[in-house]
């Protein structure tokens, strides 16, 4: 920022009676908003905001409204004066005088608690995350993946609840799990004196994410941890299922003052205000800084789509201490088991042509930043996501609210250039990048890896548009399934869900409706990398339409195509996956095309447990699955120009048939069926793959059938990344 010229300097050694000059700066964020309010009539040019070094802490967040707006050619830019060195935080630092408490375990008085009513559910030492007391311990090296005990089953519906909420007997569909059963053996042997503090972390019992619940009673008896609030965080299973926990389930419970037993761990006792904490080998608790979160939110942008916010930059910042958001209101975007806290550390609602650049967003308590309804040229790029509580990026606009003239949903903003790694410490149902209800999204040239569930998910068809460009993608799905680095789903006006859930084995196929009227605009994935060892890889799943993809390179995964219609894929790079390419439940004319693609098949890689649930035993390097086509028509429009090979040194194709046949198709057979006429069964020759170049050589099978090389390696952050970011 060297050159560049501020009109105000905000610095931690300033004062808000400052002129906010170089010399006598500003010592606030919102005193500096204030000033350049008061500029922006008088000026057609772009005014910078400069903050000095140090730790801001927010008391409440800093607001961005229409009057702080600039312009197309003039934006109003707030600056950090490097990226690295300015801290905007959520919470507040600690005063603790620690004495010993018993057992290394170290305790301070905190007055705050007592007198202004503070609250926490995080505590920072010396910047990092520690861990709420809790049973049973994880390993701080996996702060998010650690650390679960199995469930021992559901309640039984004629279990007497002993302490009934003022609501439980309002009754409707899709009514949460009322607790859950656990196993004496594996159980804590500690009495707890407070059980009604505890807070309990469960996986769904299909681990397609988890639930969190305050609990209400500890039932000692029948072994039953009952459910108080919560269980908002994921949808209905479907229409009427509620979202179920059962002896499938992990969990663990945190807030337990006598789980107090693991270095790193922490009890906030409120009542006495006593902070509790058995700090880790080599923190000095002299010395140590220690910060717990106040605010959920760190920054809001806040317009209108008649009076939007707009021209506004926050760039080089670190974004820190934010509260969690887990127990908060969520709400379910579309028909779909997934559901949302729509907030963030930065929120932007009613804004235009924003940028949130060059920013880190460091263990924030909930999503980091959430584009809620309205939003137009949204950019977030040159970030960097780590330990974010739950979402990196999320776009997320609203069907209900999308009306008349109301355009309540993101539309043409981008998540680029962004390094998002190791989030969702709470929440288990999140993702990299989150696209639902919006419209013409590009999330290109980002680096995801380490995530509990999918690098990028698409809520919903609803309305297409986006672009999936230049992602390198890895390590993903590692504490859920049934999903893949890539997922989208499909469950707009159109999804049949007995189709699709009900009745795999009969004849209930259908034609797949009018499914372009919420997936308008084709979604367009190429140009990524993506590298993984489970799951269903470019996940295509419950009725997602309207896709275009191509040029892509998966190691160790394929794809999948669920019912929906009107997908082209072609020109891609399949090797090794944990499943082979699969179609599943297809619908009738459903136009889908795959063409010109690399399929490479490994007996020797595949995945132990590969079963494809459906299970027609263990898959073994077949080209292609297929489950429950169409019962009437072709099972796609088109599936030619292909080249694959494994080493069974054979084509197979495995097909479960709706009424439950199953079957291994030859070549010949596949051929007789219409498919695969002008393929080819070779080794494609890849120029070096060891080294990650899948290119293929001149003479190569492949290129006789149609494929085409593309280019290695362009795939990632790009040379703009911020230095200080990189890890
Ligand atoms: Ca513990
Ligand atoms: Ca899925």
């Amino acid at each position: 920022m060297g050159e560049t010229r501020a009109n105000f300097f905000v610095a931690k050694h300033g004062n808000d009676a400052n002129p906010g000059t170089e010399e006598w700066p500003f010592a606030s964020l919102s005193w500096a908003r204030a000033a350049a309010r008061t500029l922006l009539p008088q000026t057609k040019q772009p005014i910078t905001v400069l903050v000095g070094e140090g730790t801001y802490y927010l008391t409440e967040p800093l607001v961005f409204g229409p009057e702080d707006s600039g312009s197309p050619e003039a934006p109003v830019t707030y600056a950090a004066a490097s990226p690295g060195a300015v801290t905007i935080s959520g919470g507040r630092r600690l005063e603790c005088q620690w004495r010993p408490f018993r057992d290394g375990i170290m305790m301070c008085e905190l007055p705050e608690v007592k007198t202004e009513g503070l609250v926490f559910t995080q505590l920072f030492v010396n910047g990092a995350r520690q861990i709420r007391a809790r049973f049973p311990n994880c390993s701080p090296a996996e702060p998010g993946g650690s650390g679960y005990i199995q469930a021992a089953g559901a309640l039984p519906d004629d279990l007497h609840d002993p302490c009934p909420g003022p609501n439980d007997d309002m009754t409707f569909s899709g009514d949460a799990p009322r607790g859950v059963r656990f196993d004496p053996a594996t159980f804590t042997k500690k009495q707890w004196s407070k059980p009604e503090e505890a807070v309990i972390h469960i996986f769904q019992s299909d681990y397609w994410g988890n639930l969190q619940w305050r609990i209400k009673a500890l039932d000692s008896d029948n072994h039953v941890l009952w459910f108080g609030e919560g269980g908002q965080q994921m949808g209905a299973k479907w229409y009427d299922l509620p979202a179920e926990v059962d002896e499938g389930s992990q969990f663990y419970v945190e807030n337990v003052f006598e789980e107090l037993d693991a270095p790193g761990e922490w009890y906030l006792e409120a009542r006495a205000g006593m902070l509790y904490y058995l700090p880790p080998e080599g923190v000095d608790l002299s010395t140590a800084v220690v910060e717990v979160p106040v605010l959920q939110q760190a920054v809001r942008f806040l317009g209108t789509e008649r009076a939007p916010v707009h021209d506004i930059v926050l760039r080089g910042f670190r974004f820190a201490h934010t509260a969690s958001t887990f127990l908060e209101e969520y709400a379910v975007p579309s028909l779909s088991d997934w559901a949302i806290h729509r907030g963030g550390t930065v929120f932007l609602q009613g804004a235009q042509r924003c940028r949130i650049e060059q920013c880190w967003f460091d263990a924030v308590g909930g999503n980091a930043v959430f584009v809620n309804l309205h939003n137009r040229a949204v950019t977030v790029t040159g970030c960097k996501f780590t330990q974010a509580g739950d979402s990196a990026v999320c776009f997320v606009g609203s069907l209900e609210l999308t009306n008349g003239t109301q355009r309540n949903f993101p539309y043409e903003c981008q998540a680029t250039n962004n390094l998002i790694h190791d989030c969702g410490i709470f929440g288990k149902q999140v993702a990299g990048v989150y696209i639902s209800r919006a419209k013409r999204i590009t999330a290109g040239h980002n680096l995801i890896y380490n995530l509990p569930r999918a690098g990028i998910c698409i809520g919903d068809g609803t309305w297409g548009g986006h672009i999936i460009e230049y992602n390198h993608i890895h390590d993903t799905c590692r504490e859920t399934g049934d999903h893949g680095p890539f997922n989208a789903w499909g469950r707009d006006k159109y999804w049949c869900l007995v189709q699709s859930h009900t009745s795999y084995r009969k004849d209930r196929s259908h034609y797949a409706g009018e499914v372009l009227i919420d997936a308008m605009e084709p979604v367009i994935i190429r140009h990524n990398f993506f590298r993984d060892h489970s799951g269903w890889g470019l996940d295509l799943d419950d009725g997602a339409s309207n896709y275009e993809i191509y040029n892509n390179l998966c190691v160790g995964i394929s794809m999948k195509l669920r019912e929906g219609a009107y997908r082209t894929i072609y020109n891609n790079i399949w090797v090794n996956g944990a499943n082979s390419p699969c179609f599943h439940v297809g619908n009738e004319d459903n136009h889908d095309r795959y063409v010109r693609n690399i399929t490479v098949m490994s007996v020797a890689g595949m995945h132990p447990e590969h079963d494809l649930n459906f299970s027609m035993g263990k898959g073994y390097g077949e080209i292609y699955t297929l489950i429950a086509p169409p019962a009437r028509g072709p099972w796609l429009e088109e599936i030619d120009h292909n080249c694959f090979y494994s080493d069974l040194r054979e084509f197979a194709a495995r097909v479960v048939l709706r009424e439950g046949e199953r079957r291994r198709y030859s070549l010949e057979e596949w051929q007789a069926l219409g498919f695969d006429r002008h393929s080819v069964f070779a080794d494609p020759m890849f120029i070096d793959p060891a080294h990650d170049d899948y290119r293929v050589k001149p003479d190569s099978p492949a290129l006789q059938v149609g494929f085409q090389n593309f280019a290695m390696g362009a795939w990632g952050l790009t040379a703009e990344f911020p230095d200080p970011w990189r890890d």
